[in-house]
C-alpha cells in the first residue's frame, strides 16, 4: 500500500524561519525555499509529505477543516481561536515569547472601567471574566503599544519577546497571561485514518526536539 499523503500548515513568517530547520532534522526539506517562492504548495524531499505556507493565524482553519492534517502556529493564535478541538501533540519549543498585559509606565487606568486594546479578544475577555473585573475590550489588528499613547485604551494585551518595543514606547509589562511558543497541530480525522504517518512525524518531531509527545 503506497504512503498516505501528508499535508503540512506552515505559518509563514517568524515562526517560519525556525520550523524550517527543525522539519530539516527530521529529513523534510522544501524543494523551493519558502521565504522566497511565490508557490503557496511545496513539496518536500519525502514524497509523501507537502508543505502549504500560510498566515499563522489561518493554519488552525486549515487544520480542523481539513485542508491540512497537520500545522504549525504559535499557541496565542490557538488560546484565541482554536479552543482545543485540534490535538496539539507538541511543543515544538520555538517562537518563545509571552503573551502579556502592559500599560504606560507610573500611569494607572482614567476610566472606572479600563479599555484594553488588543488582537487577543477572547483570550482578554477570559483572563479578566477569570479575575471578575470588568473592562471594556478594543479590538486592534496590529501596533497594539499606540492604543495606550493615545488614550485609546489605559492598556493592552500584546506579545512581548524582549521587551524593546514596549520599552520604545514607554509601556511596562505589568502581567503575563501565558508563557508562548509554537506548537504542532493535528486534525482529528487525519489522527485517526492517517495514523502511521502522523505518529510517525509527530515521534520523529519529538526526538529531535528532545521531548516526550502526548499518547
Ligand atoms: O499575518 P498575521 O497577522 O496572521 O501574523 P503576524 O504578522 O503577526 O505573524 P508573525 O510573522 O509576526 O508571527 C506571529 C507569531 O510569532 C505569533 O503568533 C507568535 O506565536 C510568534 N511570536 C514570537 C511573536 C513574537 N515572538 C514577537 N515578539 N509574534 C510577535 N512578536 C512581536 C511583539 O508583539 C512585538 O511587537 O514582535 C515585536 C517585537 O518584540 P520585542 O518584545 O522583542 O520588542
Ligand atoms: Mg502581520
Amino acid at each position: 500500500m503506497p504512503e498516505a499523503q501528508l499535508t503540512l500548515a506552515l505559518s509563514k513568517g517568524r515562526i517560519l524561519e525556525e520550523t524550517l530547520p527543525l522539519l530539516a532534522r527530521v529529513g523534510i526539506v522544501p524543494d523551493e525555499d519558502p521565504a522566497r517562492s511565490r508557490r503557496l504548495i511545496l513539496s518536500t524531499s519525502q514524497p509523501h509529505i507537502r508543505l502549504l505556507i500560510v498566515r499563522p493565524t489561518d493554519v488552525p482553519t486549515y487544520v480542523l477543516h481539513g485542508g491540512a492534517d497537520l500545522g504549525v502556529t504559535g499557541k496565542d493564535v490557538l488560546m484565541e481561536q482554536a479552543g482545543g478541538i485540534l490535538y496539539e501533540p507538541l511543543d515544538l519549543r520555538i517562537g518563545h515569547c509571552r503573551l502579556v498585559l502592559a500599560g504606560r509606565e507610573g500611569r494607572e487606568p482614567d476610566r472606572a472601567q479600563p479599555r484594553v486594546a488588543t488582537k487577543y479578544v477572547a483570550t482578554t475577555r477570559a483572563f479578566f471574566a477569570a479575575r471578575g473585573q470588568q473592562v471594556d475590550v478594543i479590538k486592534l489588528y496590529g501596533s497594539m503599544e499606540l492604543a495606550p499613547l493615545v488614550d485609546l485604551a489605559d492598556w493592552i494585551v500584546d506579545l512581548v519577546d524582549t521587551g524593546n518595543t514596549l520599552r520604545a514606547n514607554g509601556l511596562v509589562p505589568l502581567e503575563t497571561l501565558a508563557e508562548i511558543s509554537a506548537r504542532l497541530v493535528v486534525n482529528p480525522a487525519s489522527w485517526k485514518t492517517k495514523h502511521a504517518p502522523v505518529r510517525a512525524l509527530v515521534s520523529a518531531l519529538a526526538e529531535t526536539i528532545g521531548t516526550e509527545s502526548a499518547p
